[in-house]
């Protein structure tokens, strides 16, 4: 899953994509480098990041859905938004995935319209909401809590009519978790495969990579791409079949020698895909 973020403040790839044809075109970029799926975000969910409204966040992203399904990559778009109406009016642009990160909370609409719709949804863990989240997070055992949260979110989608098939699951890497939060989550993943769904993660660039590798220095955003393998490599090894990255090429490849080493087979473009009845 490439990022596709048309924001001016997301943390890595803030304000380089505001624009909607070079949005596309990295889109396109995207795919090319083997991206199964394009996320694309009209809405920053960065620590400290102030929500927009939904006006703006699909005046962000309409364009940039449509030119990408006009331009028939063979990569599945997905919006990521907490919005009912943004997704809404994403999908009718051509987008096929809901990607939620607040996994219908925000918006309890948002499962009726994925399962009225028929699109996949992916529902991830957050602690608190991202103004915030970042404020000393505590659990008692982070993963037996998120997973417990995962199997609420995922009972409630089903109840709304949501077809299980189609949801897919993300431990929220980063979404209220200190360091040792998101290495617990990656290195205890087999547990959250248990629920039964594909899981995805979501590491690339994040900041508890800077922390781990470097202690005296500060790792810029653009040099994160080492921490980003490793952790996509091992949750790969882990159980996880869907990869958030910004780069999708040396990525892509790394899983590739990850998949072979371990006698599995790496389905680029059908990792992500459920199929449709
Ligand atoms: N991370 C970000 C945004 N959306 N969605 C999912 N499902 N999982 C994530 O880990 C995730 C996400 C924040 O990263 P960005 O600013 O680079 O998009």
């Amino acid at each position: 899953m490439g990022i596709l973020n048309v924001t001016p403040d997301s943390f890595s790839d803030g304000g380089r994509f505001l624009d909607t044809v070079a949005a596309i075109e990295h889109g396109r970029r995207l795919a090319a480098e083997g991206a199964a799926i394009v996320d694309v975000g009209g809405e920053s969910t960065r620590p400290g990041a102030e929500p927009v409204d939904a006006r703006e966040e699909l005046v962000r992203v309409r364009g940039v859905i449509e030119g990408l399904a006009a331009a028939g990559t063979g990569a599945q778009i997905s919006i990521d938004t907490t919005k009912v109406g943004v997704a809404e009016a994403a999908l009718a642009a051509g987008a096929s995935l809901v990607n939620d990160v607040s996994a219908f909370r925000a918006d309890p609409e948002m499962a009726g319209l994925v399962a009225d719709s028929g699109a996949e949804c992916c529902l991830m863990h957050m602690l608190g909401e991202p103004r915030t989240m970042q404020d000393r997070p505590r659990y008692e055992d982070v993963v037996d809590e998120v997973r417990a949260f995962l199997e609420e979110r995922l009972a409630f989608a089903v109840g709304e009519g949501v077809s299980e098939r189609r949801v897919l699951l993300d431990p929220g890497i980063g979404f209220g978790k200190t360091v040792e939060h998101n290495l617990e989550l990656l290195a205890r993943l087999d547990e959250l495969l248990a629920i039964g769904r594909p899981i995805l993660v979501g590491t690339s660039r994040k900041s508890f990579l800077a922390r781990i590798s470097s202690a005296d220095r500060e790792v810029a955003v653009g040099d994160r791409l080492a921490g980003t393998i490793a952790s996509n490599v091992l949750a790969y090894e882990r159980g996880a079949s869907v990869f958030r990255v910004h780069d999708v090429r040396p990525v892509a490849e790394a899983l590739s020698v990850a998949a072979a080493t371990l006698g599995g087979r790496w389905m680029v473009k059908r990792t992500a895909r459920t199929p449709r009845t």
